[in-house]
């Protein structure tokens, strides 16, 4: 079977974590959750997975430890943590905002709020994963900071590292740590990629995402989502 867009973004979700060692994995929706439990089978076995709510969990939903909600503040504040968070917008210096929508005196929106988003931007490596990219999403400037982005002072800890997105794989390896493409994902042209953001991006010529291994294939379909509830996050 030809492998899927979803289960290229499960791959390059996995690959957030890579050389992350035995820190908290707090993947936010469903394909990074797939991609932190696949890292924590293959290249990241030491990664500890948390049930979101008290338990740490193994790859395969065995319990393996006690951590209650306020054990996570303890992590968030030691900053052992890599947090991917979702966003209904990003800009080019990664400030990201799931607060609200339009003039903040007034928002057409209320969101979900700030939650976590300062706190892990500050303390804790954070990725995003935007299962639908566009300029609704990539946005010139946010209407409200949640998560903090490279152009804030935010601190010793700050380091958003990857955004992974139904359509590429992006960093903040530039001059002035503003957004670039690392790979587009197999079978997307990278002008739509461009036309698709609401901000301009260098104009390199960006890698090609990896396809995920056999054996990566194999524990996607098999153990980790055999129902294909991934296809429903990432539709292409
Ligand atoms: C828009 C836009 C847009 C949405 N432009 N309009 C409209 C214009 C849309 C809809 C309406 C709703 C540490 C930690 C925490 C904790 C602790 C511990 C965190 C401190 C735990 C609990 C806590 C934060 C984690 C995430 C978010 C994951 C997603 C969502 C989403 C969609 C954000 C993408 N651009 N956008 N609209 N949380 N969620 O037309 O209009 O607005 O739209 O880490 O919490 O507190 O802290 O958001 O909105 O990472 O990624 O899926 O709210 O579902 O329904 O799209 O249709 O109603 O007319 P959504 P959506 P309408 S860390």
């Amino acid at each position: 079977m030809a492998v899927t867009r979803a289960e290229v973004c499960v791959a390059a979700c996995a690959d957030l974590f890579a050389g992350d060692g035995e820190i908290l994995a707090s993947p936010m929706g469903f394909v990074p959750g797939l991609g932190a439990r696949l890292a924590r089978l293959t290249s990241e076995p030491d990664l500890l997975l948390s049930d979101g709510e008290a338990y740490l969990l193994t790859a395969d939903g065995e319990l393996e430890g006690w951590m209650p909600y306020r054990k996570v503040f303890d992590v968030v504040a030691h900053g052992t943590r890599h947090v991917v968070m979702g966003a209904n917008q990003l800009d080019r210096f990664g400030n990201q905002n799931i607060s609200a929508i339009g003039d903040h005196g007034k928002p057409t929106r209320q969101l979900l709020g700030f939650r976590g988003a300062p706190g892990n931007t500050v303390n804790n490596k954070t990725s995003y994963w935007i299962p639908r990219h566009s300029k609704r999403v990539l946005v010139d400037a946010v209407d409200v900071v949640s998560g903090v982005g490279y152009d804030k002072q935010a601190g010793p800890f700050h380091n958003i590292h990857r955004v992974v997105t139904n359509l590429a794989v992006f960093d903040f390896d530039t001059p002035d740590r503003s957004m670039r493409i690392v790979s587009v994902h197999p079978g997307v042209d990278v002008q739509e990629v461009h036309d698709q953001t609401g901000f301009e991006l260098p104009r390199d010529e960006p890698a090609v995402t990896r396809e995920p291994t056999e054996h990566e294939l194999d524990l996607i379909r098999t153990v980790l989502d055999p129902d294909s509830k991934r296809d429903r996050e990432v539709r292409v």
